[in-house]
This record gives structure tokens, C-alpha cells and sequence, in this order.
């Protein structure tokens, strides 16, 4: 046995775990293969599927797992999907690379807390312009249903089921007072995505609600769950797959925000699905954005372009700008043009 092929289901610190054929093997890369490696987005990620080679049987415990014995990574199999953003500038200086966040994936599972941290629209769309990016599908995971009221939770699985918000002579209305203005643009962003024909379900990792609905959005596919930290991936994987016993920790009650629980990525199956768990994005910045999935994602701008007076208007500053008009009318909602425009800007700056 010289050498194996494995798919990677976890990786660490310099670190890998591969499966192959059901036979753990715990990884390192090949010193030459690392001294091949100049970008970093040839490293091994989640899903990638490797060639292992100095292969040394010897059953033992590492993370709690059992694996067969240690290997080496010599090369990674080309990708059929990546999904891929800009580093963080967490340290001054270092320059910011593509960073591949899963490997060969069908599906983005886009996953977003209706409470804390707080829900919001421009996150969910660069979510879907980072799936569209990757030419994977997307799935939005609308999460803690368990905590918002049961009117809202009544009015939300309603609008989802399918019929709009107005045939019901304005169930917004009829939610409390403080509640209003954070439904109202639930509603939206729910109304939004269905009319893009983007599957959204509304779960809750407590009680399990849509869980059932959502294993089988899973089932067949290979899937990664996307979204803010403590939105409650883990959580919701924990719950699907009992077993997998992965780490969460509670939102900080200071900034609302995540913690970052979940510090390496793992694939795991949920049913006749995988699914990989990966840490929660701070930001997403996106690594060679095109022009293209930024304008299919806002449709219908785009749309309103068509009666722009100039042919490669920019919607910012020219005359007879028919964008520009919409929302001047009130038609086209202002923070949805902003954020179209600023990804615009992104896709424009784009490294050639
Ligand atoms: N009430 C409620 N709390 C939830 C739910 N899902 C997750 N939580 C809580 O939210 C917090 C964050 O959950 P995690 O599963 O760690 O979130 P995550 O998205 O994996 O976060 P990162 O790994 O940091 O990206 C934990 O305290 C969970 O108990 C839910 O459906 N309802
Ligand atoms: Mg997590
Ligand atoms: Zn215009």
C-alpha cells in the first residue's frame, strides 16, 4: 500500500484528518509538498479530497477520535467547488490571501440567528453572493425560533408557507409595538428570498423545530453551514447528529456577538448528507468578486437599470439614472441600494 485517496473531515493546527473508506488517518503535509505550496488556497481544506502517502498503521485516540494511524498529505485532487474569501487583516501587515473555507461542496446552508446576534440583510446577501460566487446553491436557516413570540413565529412560517403578508389584512399590525419595526424587515428579507426561490426554514436548535424539514435539504448533498458566529451552527449540528458533540458557547451579552466557538472546520454526515461545520465569519470579504453574481443577486436593480440613461451608468452620480429615481419614489428600499452599490464597488476593484 503505497498510497491512499481520503477526504479530509477535519483539519487543525498544521493538521489533518483524513477518512478513507471508513479508516481514519491522522495527517500532516508532506514537507515537499509544502515547500510547492505559494498560495494558500493549495492547502488542504474541509472536503478536499487528498492523496496520503508514508502511511504507518498504529491504532490510537487523537481529538477523540480513533484513527488507523499517520500519514502524509502529498497532494490535493482538483476541486469541483470552492468556496473562497479574503483573509481577515487580523494582523497589520500580513497580506491579505484567498482563503478556502470548504472544498467540493453542493450546497451553502446560510445560517442566521431571528434574535441575538441580530438578524440582517446585507449579511444574507453576501452569503448568497458568496455561494452564487462559488456556483453552489443555498439554503437560508433562519435560527432560535424558540425565542421570538408566537405571533411572529405564526407570521413568519406563514409567510414562508406561501402566502404574502397583505392576504391576511396585516398581521404585522397586530405584533407588539417594539417588535414591529424588527419583524417588519424579517418579513422582508423572508419575502425577499422566497421570491428568489431560496428555500428558507425556521428552525430552532432547542426544540428541534424544522430540524426534520431541514435534514431533508440535507439529504444527498454535501453541504456547509455558512453564517455569523452564534448563529447556532454547531448547535443545530449537535442536535441532527447527537454524536458529533461539537463545542458552542453562549453569545456575549456585552456585543451580542458570537464567540467564536467552533475553531476548526469538520465534515460530518447527517443522514445520507454531509455537512461541514465551520467556523463563524467575522466578516466576509470577498477573494475576486465578479461583476456577475453581484448583479444576478440584485435582479431587480438590475432591472431598473435597464431604463438608465446612460448604458454603464453606475447608479451613483449620472443624470437620468433610473435606479437612482426608484428610490427616490420610495420604490427601490435606500439601504438595499447601498449595499448593491458597495458590492458593485467590490467587484469592480477586483485584482486582475
Ligand atoms: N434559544 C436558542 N439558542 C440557540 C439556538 N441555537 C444555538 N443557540 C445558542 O446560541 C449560542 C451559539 O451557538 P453555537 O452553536 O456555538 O453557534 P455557531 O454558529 O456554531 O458559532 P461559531 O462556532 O462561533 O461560528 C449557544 O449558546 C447556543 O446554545 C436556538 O435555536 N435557540
Ligand atoms: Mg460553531
Ligand atoms: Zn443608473
Amino acid at each position: 500500500m503505497s498510497h491512499i485517496i481520503g477526504k479530509v473531515v477535519r483539519t487543525g493546527p498544521g493538521t489533518y484528518l483524513v477518512d478513507s473508506n471508513g479508516d481514519l488517518w491522522f495527517c500532516h503535509l508532506r514537507g515537499r509538498f509544502k515547500a510547492l505550496v505559494e498560495d494558500s488556497r493549495d492547502l488542504p481544506c474541509v472536503g478536499d479530497i487528498v492523496v496520503l502517502e508514508s502511511i504507518a498503521r498504529e491504532r490510537r485516540e487523537v481529538a477523540g477520535a480513533t484513527v488507523s494511524g499517520t500519514a502524509v498529505i502529498s497532494e490535493v485532487l482538483p476541486r469541483k467547488t470552492q468556496i473562497s474569501r479574503l483573509s481577515p487583516p487580523d494582523m497589520p501587515g500580513r497580506q491579505r490571501v484567498e482563503q478556502v473555507l470548504a472544498a467540493n461542496v453542493d450546497q451553502g446552508v446560510i445560517v442566521v440567528s431571528l434574535t441575538i446576534p441580530p438578524l440582517k440583510a446585507g449579511t444574507v446577501e453576501r452569503y448568497l453572493v458568496l455561494c452564487r460566487q462559488a456556483g453552489v446553491s443555498a439554503v437560508v436557516c433562519l435560527n432560535k425560533i424558540d425565542e421570538v413570540d408566537p405571533v411572529t413565529a405564526g407570521i413568519l412560517s406563514h409567510l414562508i408557507a406561501g402566502s404574502g403578508a397583505g392576504e391576511t389584512g396585516n398581521p404585522i399590525r397586530s405584533a407588539e409595538a417594539g417588535d414591529e419595526r424588527r419583524l417588519r424587515r424579517t418579513c422582508e428579507i423572508v419575502s425577499w428570498l422566497r421570491n428568489r426561490g431560496v428555500p428558507v426554514v425556521l428552525t430552532s436548535a432547542v426544540t428541534g423545530k424544522g430540524l426534520d424539514e431541514l435534514r431533508r435539504l440535507l439529504s444527498g448533498k454535501t453541504s456547509v453551514f455558512l453564517g455569523p458566529s452564534g448563529a447556532g451552527k454547531t448547535s443545530i449540528l449537535n442536535r441532527l447528529e447527537p454524536g458529533f458533540a461539537g463545542k458552542t458557547l453562549p453569545v456575549s451579552s456585552a456585543t451580542s456577538r458570537g464567540r467564536h466557538s467552533t475553531t476548526y472546520s469538520s465534515l460530518l454526515r447527517v443522514g445520507d448528507g454531509e455537512v461541514a461545520d465551520i467556523p463563524g465569519l467575522r466578516a466576509i470579504g470577498f477573494w475576486d468578486l465578479d461583476e456577475e453574481p453581484v448583479r444576478s443577486e440584485y435582479e431587480d436593480i438590475e432591472e431598473l437599470a435597464l431604463a438608465c440613461k446612460f448604458r454603464n451608468c453606475s447608479h451613483t452620480h449620472e443624470p437620468g439614472c433610473a435606479v437612482k429615481e426608484a428610490v427616490e419614489r420610495g420604490e427601490l428600499e435606500v439601504s438595499r441600494y447601498k449595499r448593491y452599490v458597495r458590492l458593485m464597488r467590490e467587484a469592480r476593484r477586483r485584482p486582475r
